[in-house]
């Protein structure tokens, strides 16, 4: 069954890591309440939803796709980019060990589950300020033994892969070509975000529907005259600490419930 994993707002969410954004304050029930919506939007697609409990200490734990890679078969537990966020990785790898062969990364590696984008059996992997190049190889190495690819695309201007790109089905990818390089990408569609929304390509793509931002009408609208379903969602209070909609689950299937 489609399963999401999602942990609670931190009340010290306000502390999080900012690269590109100023700091601006962050409403805290206001994001509880978002994050609950985002949580009942998971469960009305149809994924069992299992919300584990906020970190008190961790300002961004939230951001569950940071802090793990899961595919059918195995998961990887990385070593984060930046230093604050790396203790969420421990209570995250428990938690995907009921489900899943855990794999670890090891030092000089670096990597955000925000950079990894995958399709079918291919992950693109974005070398960003919190990816390193062993941290790509590390992964290629974990997921070779179950075939697997990992290719790596340059990133400028966005914290991850996924701020400048995601897979929205139908073989086509919302991009924003100044923050991806889109070589790496021959072979899909490539739907540009308007130039007035740069900051509207990342979207979740769960079962056929397409999560998207409300705060990108535009991008809403583009996608939703070539056909997709879209699903609008606020998530304004995340964005603020650079978060989109990608960040706050992690998505899998699980044959059985165990
Ligand atoms: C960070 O800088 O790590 C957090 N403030 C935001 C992480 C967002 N993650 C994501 O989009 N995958």
């Amino acid at each position: 069954m489609l399963t999401a994993i999602t942990r609670q707002v931190s009340p010290s969410i306000n502390r999080c890591e900012l690269t590109f954004h100023a700091k601006e304050p962050i409403d805290i029930p206001r994001a509880i309440a978002q994050h609950e919506a985002y949580e009942e939007c998971l469960s009305q697609l149809g994924a069992r939803v299992i919300s584990l409990p906020a970190e008190a200490d961790l300002p961004d734990a939230v951001f569950v796709e940071d802090a793990a890679i899961v595919v059918d078969e195995v998961a990887v537990s990385p070593i984060m980019g930046a230093a604050s966020r790396r203790p969420e990785t421990e209570s995250l790898a428990r938690t995907l060990s009921i489900y899943r062969l855990l794999k670890y990364m090891q030092a000089p590696a670096t990597l955000d589950g925000g950079d990894v984008m995958r399709i079918g059996r291919r992950l693109f992997v974005g070398a960003s300020k919190r990816t390193n190049a062993d941290g790509i190889s590390q992964l290629r190495a974990a997921l070779a033994p179950f075939d697997y690819e990992v290719k790596s695309v340059n990133v400028k201007q966005c914290l991850h892969l996924k701020s400048g790109c995601s897979y929205v089905g139908r073989n086509s990818i919302l991009v924003n070509r100044g923050m991806v390089d889109v070589t790496r990408l021959a072979g899909f569609e490539l739907i540009d975000v308007p130039a007035s929304e740069p900051g509207a390509a990342n979207a979740l793509l769960i079962e056929d529907v397409v999560i998207v931002p409300s705060a990108f009408p535009q991008t809403i609208a583009l996608l939703d005259a070539r056909g997709f379903k879209v699903k609008a969602i606020d998530v304004s209070e995340f964005q603020k600490a650079e978060g989109g909609v990608t960040c706050k689950s992690i998505i899998f299937n699980v044959d059985a419930a165990p």
